[in-house]
């Protein structure tokens, strides 16, 4: 694999990995703004990280139910359709702490769709998204899908972005094109994207079809989870969850804590509450940032302790009434992913 391009990154973030690079920053630094800056994005990649020229970058449109399968070129996306902005976090597949909230500009999935003769909303149909433009570790190309029905609808703001935070979208971020799946693991939010097809099934790419499920406790390694991998479905929201992400003493017997919540998919987070004793007795929180339905919600509060350290837990409820429960909504599995259990930090 190619991994000649090295991308430029901050001193912010903890790097994991060179090659595949992978980095994340500090969960406390993170909840110290709304919109997550571009030095504290985390990256998360399965092969190289690519550098294209925006003008001369095309995207394919093909498939079934499609009238006319076009090629496009990213300057003649941004001119062909209006301009949508969309508030929403990026989280990493459920892994608490990994997470960015930011200002997506693109244009609407559904616009496109809609100039290739796409509009029925038809549940059984796919839309995949590939990136053939970089390897992987797992497969010949990055790939992932969606069911129609989301991208085609208005209120899911699903967007082929081109900009982070009012900024020309990075190289590392997925630039020129890279899909935003509001609501759905970072995992779907293709970067480098080049290929959408529709399709009467959802992609057949690895990182669909196996990676990212959610399989069962009892399953520990790779050679075991190969065949039951097709009876799982892949993931696609994240559950409710919050993480406390600071604490520090404001005074002998007073804690200041702070962090975020995320909804799942029913409505927004509605509160959030701590506890000093296990959940035994909570304690509300303050929401300081919350904005439209995609975005992550920032909350603090400060709460009464006793001896030198401790333990604090907190969980988020939303606006259907579901309250996030203790061990979370899915048992431990091989990935370790969409954790959901109370968030907890040791002062
Ligand atoms: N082409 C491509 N798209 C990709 C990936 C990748 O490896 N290649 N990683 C995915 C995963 S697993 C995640 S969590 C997000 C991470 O986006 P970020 O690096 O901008 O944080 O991008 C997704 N899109
Ligand atoms: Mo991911």
């Amino acid at each position: 694999m190619d991994y000649s391009f090295e991308p430029p990154h901050s001193d912010k973030l903890y790097v994991q990995a060179q090659q595949p690079f992978n980095a994340e920053p500090p969960v406390a630094s993170l909840v110290e703004f709304a919109y997550t800056p571009e030095e504290l994005v985390y990256c998360r990649n399965h092969g190289p990280v690519r550098e294209f020229v925006e003008d001369e970058y095309t995207i394919a449109i093909k498939g079934v139910a499609i009238e006319k399968e076009i090629s496009i070129s990213v300057p003649e996306l941004k001119s062909s359709f209006p301009k949508a902005r969309v508030v929403a976090a990026l989280q990493l597949d459920g892994f608490n702490g990994v997470i960015a909230n930011a200002m997506w500009g693109g244009v609407r999935l559904r616009d496109v769709l809609d100039h290739v003769g796409v509009h029925a909303n038809d549940s059984l149909l796919h839309v995949c998204f590939a990136s053939f433009a970089t390897l992987c570790q797992d497969d010949e190309y990055y790939g992932a899908s969606i069911p129609l029905e989301k991208a085609l609808n208005l209120e899911d703001d699903v967007l082929l972005a081109y900009e982070m935070n009012d900024e020309p979208l990075s190289a590392e971020h997925g630039g020129p094109l890279r899909v935003v799946v509001p609501g759905y693991l970072g995992a779907r939010w293709v970067k480098w994207l080049d290929t959408i097809t529709i399709s009467l099934e959802e992609s057949p790419n690895y990182y669909q079809q196996r990676d990212y499920k959610i399989l069962p406790p009892e399953i520990e390694t790779k050679d075991q989870a190969r065949s039951i991998w097709s009876k799982y479905a892949s993931m696609t929201a994240l559950p409710l969850n919050s993480v406390i992400a600071s604490s520090f003493k404001v005074s002998p017997s007073k804690l200041r804590v702070k962090g975020y919540a995320i909804p799942g998919e029913c409505g927004n987070i509605a509160a959030v509450e701590i506890s000093a004793d296990n959940g035994i007795t909570w304690h509300p929180s303050q929401i300081i940032y919350q904005e439209g339905k995609w975005s992550w919600t920032i909350w603090e509060a400060e709460i009464h302790v006793t001896g030198s350290s401790g333990e604090i837990c907190c969980r988020a409820k939303d606006t259907a009434g579901n309250v996030q429960p203790k061990e979370g909504i899915s048992k431990w599995n091989m990935r370790g992913v969409a954790f959901s259990g109370w968030g907890r930090i040791q002062w």
